[in-house]
């Protein structure tokens, strides 16, 4: 069964999940509105496997036998202003997230709760993948030449980026 303490830690990261997803949706619509389909399609996708990660730490915590909860988000408010910066933000946020399963792994560990620390080991591979597939979008603007990318470079990178599979 798992600790009061480990509960309100998956309840915060089940919460945590949902602002990213909201925060994806928000960085989306930003891209969309900049005439970008593609990286809007491609954060769209990503902020509905954020909310697939919520859920799954919820079910996670029904089979335990505890009682998840739904907690406020807030409004995302920083808009990128440039492609880049949009890139730059994905990966900073992966990067906090990151941290945050960390801390999950430890209190696990502190808590000799091998279930949870099992649990846990998906989302410290998730977090891999979502590391690279960031660094990865990065890389690829830069090749394209950053924020003074030629507009068939953007192009064409928003275009990949419409189909692109969600992991590299
Ligand atoms: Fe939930 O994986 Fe990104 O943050």
């Amino acid at each position: 069964r798992l600790s009061e303490a480990m509960q309100e830690t998956l309840i915060k990261q089940m919460t945590k999940e949902n602002q990213a997803s909201q925060t994806y949706l928000s960085l989306g619509i930003w891209a969309d509105t900049q005439g970008y389909g593609g990286i809007a399609n491609f954060l769209f996708r990503h902020a509905q496997e954020e909310r697939n990660h919520s859920i799954k730490i919820m079910q996670y915590i029904l089979e335990r036998g505890g009682t998840p909860r739904v907690e406020t988000v807030v409004a995302p408010n920083k808009f990128p202003k440039t492609i880049t910066e949009c890139f730059e933000m994905v990966l900073e946020h992966e990067i906090d997230n990151t941290h945050a399963i960390y801390r999950i792994v430890n209190q696990s560990m502190a808590e000799q709760d091998w279930a949870t620390w099992n649990f846990a080991q998906w989302f410290v591979k998730e977090q891999v993948e979502e590391e690279k597939l960031a660094l990865n979008l990065i890389d690829k603007l830069k090749i394209a030449g950053g924020d003074r990318a030629s507009d068939e470079s953007l192009f064409a990178l928003d275009k990949y980026l419409e189909q692109a599979p969600d992991e590299v």
